[in-house]
């Protein structure tokens, strides 16, 4: 999917990009139902509405026994973190036109993936959002960098991506992003400096230059692709009866993955989740994973060997 030359102008103004159409249904409905039922303890949302819609304080008695980090997939979230198990959550990775945007957004060919996370709010349970509608405004840089924003945002920075698991409305709490602010964090900075890689603004009425607000909405299939120093932050579900319900890959340049490592606690690259996620993936995942490229000198007869003793089960073919 090649980006328009608008929608590459946008990126550069606005350092946020909404996407329709990156997955086709028959990617994102399986991949809704697994995050249900990850976040609901086996149910889909609408039968964990019909059990708990009418005892919410039991409903908090249960789901405040689950870690607030398990949370960030659901009230009852379990796999959160990438590579999640969850096989049509975790594939969406695989999908060409969507690698193929972060590739453009990072002008280079060679990207890596940073973190993948599933991301879950409803209306039920949520308390994720800030008390007024001005507080609450922050970058994420820190998730995957101890350096602070560089004023060369395109160079330096990293993207979060969302995945729109359903349609996301206005109603439905969508993300607010400042559009241009990721260009404009000198303002910021010399008031409110940030600590490592973070920022954060007590006030958004103190900064009229990057007031306009943009809500991350869109229809199911779409994806968003966000600088990480976009300043944005959470609002309240309007419509309590809805869930929004992403899956989010963050990428970076190659040449910044020295320091572009997250905070999360991941599952390591020797994870029996991790192994077996690679097994069966593409070269091309791989190749974001951080493996040489097919083609490599690195593959070697022996090599291979090797990778096949490593990854019973992996087809090779493509490296030969
Ligand atoms: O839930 C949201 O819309 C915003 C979440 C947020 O601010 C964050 O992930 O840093």
């Amino acid at each position: 999917m090649k980006l328009t030359s608008e929608q590459i102008s946008k990126w550069k103004q606005d350092g946020i990009l909404i996407v329709p159409n990156v997955f086709t249904e028959e990617e994102i409905t399986p991949a809704l139902e697994e995050t249900e039922r990850n976040a609901y303890d086996g149910l889909t949302y609408s039968e964990y509405r019909t059990k708990w819609n009418d005892r919410p304080d039991e409903l908090k008695t249960a789901y405040e026994k689950n870690g607030t980090m398990d949370r960030l997939a659901g009230p009852f979230g379990k796999a959160v973190h990438f590579p999640t198990g969850l096989p049509a959550v975790d594939n969406l990775l695989e999908n060409e036109n969507y690698l193929s945007i972060a590739k453009q957004l990072l002008y280079t060919d060679e990207i890596r993936l940073g973190y993948g996370q599933i991301f879950l709010r409803e209306g039920l349970t949520d308390s994720r959002h800030s008390e007024h509608p001005w507080q609450g405004y922050h970058i994420d840089n820190a998730t995957n960098s101890p350096l602070p924003p560089h004023p060369d945002w395109e160079r330096y920075g990293y993207i979060l991506t969302s995945i729109f698991l359903h349609d996301i409305d206005l109603d439905g709490a969508p993300m607010l992003v400042c559009p241009g602010s990721q260009d404009k964090l000198d303002l910021l900075w010399e008031k409110y400096p940030g600590r490592g890689g973070g920022l954060s603004i007590p006030d958004l009425r103190e900064f009229e230059e990057i007031s306009e607000l943009l809500p991350v909405a869109g229809k199911a299939g779409s994806a968003s692709f966000r600088s990480s120093y976009i300043v944005h932050a959470a609002q309240p579900f309007i419509n309590k009866s809805k869930q929004r319900a992403l899956m989010g890959y963050h990428f970076h340049r190659a040449d910044n993955d020295d320091w572009c490592k997250t905070t999360r606690p991941i599952p390591g690259w020797s994870s029996p989740l991790y192994m077996n996620f690679v097994t069966k993936t593409t070269p091309e995942v791989r190749r974001v994973l951080g493996w040489p490229a097919p083609g490599d000198d690195y593959y070697s007869e022996e090599a291979l060997s090797r990778l096949e003793q490593a990854y019973p089960g992996i087809d090779l073919e493509p490296y030969r």
